[in-house]
């Protein structure tokens, strides 16, 4: 018995493939650290959370819901789910949350198998106009299976034109109507949303994936009250591990619970829906308002100083904690190129298409920007200040001398992602 325990250990725990992803790992942590992280949808967690997810309650299964297991062992399990439905019911006053969605792509899926039949008609913003691929692309499971139809944003002001938005669910008459994006840096007024759903008759579903710590700290109205299905990711403004959530009326508990276990998945990651119980109550603390707070002075600074050089801001300016700028029209080069020319010195962003946008996905004629990551690493306004300044010579093709010891300068005042 003991030589097959040490056998197994022995294969288990090869010493050159774990040295081998260890290495990797310091590698990107090195990455990590010498980065300025600007994409909007990333973030760095506490030491708290990345120890808590990579706990020994990988090893649990617990596929059901608590009291209620197909599998024995399970009641210490069913404490954490419960902590982390009640932390996220009292964050976001919510009558129902099912904390079990692996990503914020299941947590919208497993609304539409809830409440759609294939081939159902639902309205939502488009990819261009600041949308999300699980929002009804061709190449989404979404748009695969349901007739999505989508609608844009105002091609002058670049807001969602919410009359429009009515003229075209009144005609469309959807079964749902999908509001919240990936893209969109100005406030949504969800009370509308909810106005246009019932007089078309047609059920609400508000992704706030982006902007869910604004929304838990009151700095973005919250959709709980307007929406029938609220669904978010974990890790972005919120700051949690990587997963997602589903908050929705009470009437709607069991046919929401049901479509995710068994709809769409089987066991529950048990160590991450810990991660999201510790996100969840971080998130009561009163200092995270004050970081919310902070993310949106960086995200000011950051436009304001923009503008000030005469760079070209979608829809004029953010909102939130994110903003996207037009590169080809300010530097004359696609969004590619400019994440390509931002990535030799360390500074990450994403290429994005902008509203209307003339030209291909891959080579789309934007970029987009958060201030929520650096802000958790200790940046404010200064230093977002010299970040725009900077990425404004990079695009421009300026000087290397200056860029370099600007970067070094905003490194400098960063606190090591390992220790945040
Ligand atoms: N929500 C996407 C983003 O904004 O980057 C990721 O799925």
């Amino acid at each position: 018995m003991k030589v097959f325990f040490r056998l197994l250990y022995n294969i288990n725990g090869g010493k050159m493939k774990d040295n081998e992803i260890l290495g990797i790992i310091k590698e990107e942590t090195q990455r990590q650290n010498q980065t300025i992280e600007l994409i909007a949808s990333e973030n760095f967690v506490s030491r708290n959370i990345l120890k808590i997810n990579g706990s020994i309650l990988t090893n649990k299964y617990a596929e059901g819901y608590p009291g209620k297991r197909y599998y024995g062992g399970c009641e210490v399990i069913d404490k954490i789910e419960i902590l982390a439905k009640k932390y996220g019911s009292e964050l976001f006053n919510a009558e129902h949350i099912n904390v079990q969605p692996y990503s914020g792509s299941g947590a919208n899926a497993a609304v539409y198998l809830a409440v759609l039949k294939p081939g159902d008609k639902v309205l939502a913003l488009s990819l261009n106009s600041g949308g999300h691929l699980t929002h009804g692309h061709p190449l989404s499971s979404s748009g695969i299976l349901y007739d999505f139809h989508h609608y844009e944003v105002d091609p002058l002001t670049n807001l969602i034109d919410y009359d429009e938005l009515e003229k075209q669910a009144l005609i469309l008459q959807p079964k749902l109507i999908v509001g919240g994006a990936s893209n969109y840096s100005r406030i949504i007024d969800f009370a509308r949303l909810q106005d246009i759903a019932v007089k078309c008759g047609a059920l609400l579903m508000i992704d706030m994936a982006h902007i869910a710590g604004l929304v838990a700290t009151g700095l973005h109205p919250s959709p709980v009250p307007y929406a029938d299905f609220v669904t978010s990711t974990t890790h972005k403004t919120l700051r949690g591990p990587r997963s997602g959530f589903i908050i929705c009326r009470k009437k709607w508990a069991s046919i929401i619970d049901r479509s995710v276990f068994p709809g769409l998945q089987g066991g529950p990651h048990l160590q991450t829906i810990a991660a999201k119980a510790q996100c969840f109550y971080d998130a009561l603390q009163p200092e995270f308002k004050v970081y919310q707070n902070q993310i949106l002075k960086n995200i000011k600074a950051l436009e304001s100083e923009f503008k000030a050089l005469g760079v070209e801001i979608i829809a004029g300016g953010s909102d939130n904690h994110l903003l996207s700028i037009n590169v080809a029209k300010t530097f004359g080069i696609n969004g590619s190129e400019a994440e390509k020319l931002l990535d030799n010195y360390h500074i990450t962003v994403n290429k994005n298409t902008i509203p209307y946008d003339p030209n291909p996905p891959l080579k789309p004629s934007g970029i987009r920007l958060g201030t929520a990551a650096m802000t958790t690493r200790g940046l404010k306004e200064d230093d977002f200040k010299l970040i725009a300044k900077t990425i404004f010579l990079i695009l421009s093709g300026h000087v290397e001398e200056t860029i370099k010891n600007n970067i070094e300068t905003v490194l400098k005042n960063c606190q090591g992602v390992e220790k945040l």
